[in-house]
């Protein structure tokens, strides 16, 4: 079966390709799940046969990808929210042994089948909004089998749904009640056997630590990061989000994909990340939802040249949402991002994040042919509106999805 040749002509296209910019009137070509051809309307060339859309005059982007997500829980942290609205702080909380440690004993309570029905939704509303990657990171397991276990469930969510899912351990989320007072022998465990047990049955595409002074430290990470990098596994940071304990700086000498919070990043942090090509994810609705004081360094992040994303950080303590929009709306409104940057933060940015840059992210020949058409007048409209989704159609893999939900 030779593979299906479409034309999406008459189409508005922010390409989120610097080389190409902005295109319109454009047309696309595609070829089964890529893109074969795109520009101005009055080059398209011959497309005998081709099945024709036309898109109206809509503004299309690349399809969005969410680069950092703890998307896969049980239950809910509702009441530790109303405990912070009365005033407790979230480090507070975490001490006392709530906080992660919550999720994780109602993770290690779940079935595999009940992680996948709770956590199904939070998959659904974010493909709603044109996302076609999406990053899923363990870390309320904190055992070899409970993180195999949320492992598993984040690949399940991709053979069920129109998904690219990129897993993450992020088993060093904090440290489990058995290894009280044995923080070093809880990461040497993660080293040498959850590491090597997972990637046997090939669960994981990347390894992430919580490095800061409620977590892990810097050695502890270089530890991790040693092991990992000895498997070939890229390494990620939440770094910098409550406090500073050298966690860039670390995990840019490992050249991570990406760090991700850098509230309590400066200029130093500013120029490794750009030095090392690290990408600094953003993660405004955690920075919203503890009302959180110090804003990450951005305007230092632009002067370096460091390449920043935005990510929906969903989770049930921090970040209990499941938009990508929203986190737009709030990386513009609260961190002074640019709408520009907002939009390459969800596409370019966010693909390169997950090391997935040469497949995603940008309109150009020879990528996926995984795109979004909006209702919107031009794309700065994307982190304008808060809670409505102009989302028209989603493009995945060449084939147009069922709208609204793009179930399975
Ligand atoms: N920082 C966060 O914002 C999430 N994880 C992390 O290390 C929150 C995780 C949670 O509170 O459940
Ligand atoms: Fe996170």
């Amino acid at each position: 079966m030779p593979e299906a040749l479409k034309l999406w002509r008459n189409a508005r296209l922010a390409t989120c390709d610097p080389a190409a910019g902005r295109i319109a009137p454009g047309a696309l070509l595609t070829r089964g799940g890529r893109i074969e051809w795109l520009g101005e309307q009055a080059a398209l060339p011959a497309a005998t046969g081709a099945e024709v859309h036309d898109l109206g005059g809509a503004w299309v982007t690349p399809a969005l990808v969410d680069c950092h997500t703890h998307l896969v829980f049980a239950g809910t942290r509702a009441e530790e929210y109303a405990e912070r609205l009365r005033g407790r702080s979230y480090e507070e909380i975490a001490r006392a042994g709530g906080g992660i440690l919550a999720s994780v004993r109602a993770v290690r309570a779940a079935s595999e089948e009940q992680l996948f029905e709770t956590s199904a939704p939070r998959l659904a509303a974010l493909l709603a909004e044109g996302v076609t990657s999406i990053e899923i990171k363990s870390g309320y397991g904190l055992t070899l089998a409970d993180e195999a276990k949320m492992l598993r469930v984040a690949r399940a969510l991709g053979r069920a749904f129109p998904v690219t899912v990129r897993t993450t351990l992020l088993a060093a989320h904090t440290l489990p009640p058995e290894y009280r007072g044995r923080a070093d022998q809880y990461i040497d465990d993660i080293a040498r056997e959850w590491l090597p047990a997972l990637m046997r049955e090939e669960l994981v595409d990347a390894v992430d630590i919580f490095c800061e002074r409620i977590a892990f430290d810097t050695a502890q990470a270089e530890r991790l990061y040693t092991a990992a990098r000895a498997l070939g596994l890229p390494v990620k940071m939440h770094a910098e989000q409550l406090s500073n304990v050298g966690g860039t700086l670390l995990a840019t000498r490992y050249g991570a994909l990406s760090c991700d919070h850098l509230e309590y990043a400066g200029d130093a942090e500013a120029a490794a990340l750009a030095r090392a090509g690290t990408v600094a994810v953003l993660l405004p609705v955690a920075f919203y939802c503890l009302a959180a004081q110090r804003k990450p360094p951005v305007a230092a992040l632009r002067a370096a040249g460091a390449a920043l994303a935005v990510a929906s950080d969903c989770n049930p303590g921090s970040a209990p949402g499941a938009s990508l929009l929203t986190a737009m709306s709030m990386a513009t409104r609260l961190f002074g991002l640019t709408a520009e940057e907002a939009l390459l933060g969800v596409t370019r940015h966010a693909a390169r994040a997950l090391g997935l840059e040469a497949e995603r992210g940008t309109l150009a020949p020879g990528k996926a042919a995984d795109f979004v058409v909006w209702n919107v007048g031009s794309p700065e409209e994307l982190g304008y509106w808060i809670g409505f989704n102009p989302c028209r159609a989603v493009v995945r893999a060449g084939e147009v999805l069922r709208w609204p939900n793009p179930t399975p």
